[in-house]
């Protein structure tokens, strides 16, 4: 989601922050971006290791930053990995970062990486991980791809299977992502959806897939494996409410989505977005329709004015 040429984070103004380098929380210091630099040595960096998250940051509110931690904790934990920080030490250093950029809407980036070692694997020769926290201006979608809709293709490289690496972990690996995000670039498109080793629907490389059928909103489950997306919570508990949409997880193949009355996307950095053809061939009359439109509103209404931070 990254593509973009919108540009909407906003420095506060009278800060000064615009006119410094942006500051970024390592290991429990702030320090200019040219100084914030971890080791060659550090197996976030030798080999993946490490878990992250991508907050978004709304009118100075963190946008279920407890979401987002709990998810950190499950992620590490997985992984065995010990994050070196208390949650309420990377609570503050999240808030912290945020204010010291001057920054009201923005896009987080917290990385807790193995941290430094020696050149083998064992991920237990690291002592200390390492806890980085970015807070950066948000690049969206451009904003007429919100009115038009945008165009997926269907990855040919599957979702590594929950039995090699659980998609729910959102770990530093994100290589089976980006091959599949080459492929999408290479169709000319922005987002592509990724098929299991079963061939059913999983989600797409940075978002998860819904599909409106009737009044129902239908997502794959997370046995079908996927990043359990705060944003695709929210909606099924929150948003699909408001819009009288009944919620529910369900495995789905692709002609499924094909036949669905609408399509869209939902992330930390794309909120919801329409798709409008899947492979050329239109999704929903090749329109955003109604209740896209509708989530998407409420969802807008419901962070402008008071984002939860639960
Ligand atoms: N699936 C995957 C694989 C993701 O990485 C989501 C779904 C949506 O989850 P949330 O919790 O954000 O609703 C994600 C998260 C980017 C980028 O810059 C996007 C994500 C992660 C890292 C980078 O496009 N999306």
């Amino acid at each position: 989601m990254s593509t973009a040429s919108a540009s909407p984070g906003t420095r506060a103004e009278g800060t000064g922050a615009t006119s410094r380098e942006p500051l970024i929380w390592i290991d429990g210091r702030l320090v200019p971006k040219s100084e914030a630099k971890v080791s060659v040595f550090d197996h976030g960096f030798l080999y993946g290791d490490g878990v992250f998250e991508g907050i978004r940051v709304y009118g100075g509110r963190i946008f279920k930053l407890g979401s987002h931690l709990d998810r950190l904790w499950q992620s590490a934990r997985f992984i065995r990995l010990e994050v070196s920080r208390s949650r309420e030490e990377i609570d503050r250093a999240v808030r912290e970062t945020v204010v010291a950029n001057g920054l009201t809407d923005a896009y987080i980036r917290l990385v807790v990486s193995r941290g430094e070692g020696t050149l083998g694997l064992n991920p237990f020769r690291c002592p200390r991980s390492t806890v980085i926290v970015i807070a950066d201006r948000i690049e969206l979608y451009p904003p007429e791809l919100y009115e038009k809709g945008m165009r997926v293709i269907v990855a040919k490289r599957p979702r590594i299977p929950i039995a090699a690496l659980d998609p729910s972990i959102k770990s530093l690996n994100y290589l089976n992502n980006i091959l599949a995000k080459v492929e999408a670039i290479d169709a000319g498109v922005l987002e592509a959806i990724m098929l299991n080793m079963d061939g059913e629907v999983s989600e797409c490389t940075g978002d998860n897939i819904f599909a409106v059928v009737g009044d129902r909103l239908l997502t794959p489950p997370k046995e079908a494996g996927i990043l359990h997306g705060i944003t695709r919570r929210f909606v099924m508990e929150d948003i699909a409410p408001a819009c009288g949409l009944r919620a529910a997880e369900s495995r789905m193949r692709l002609a499924d989505l094909r036949a669905a009355d609408e399509v869209f996307l939902t992330g930390t950095a794309a909120e919801i977005i329409g798709v409008t053809h899947i492979d050329d061939a239109a999704v929903g009359g090749g329109r955003v329709g109604p209740c896209t439109r509708r989530c998407t509103e409420e969802f807008r209404r419901r962070v402008a004015r008071s984002a939860p931070e639960d």
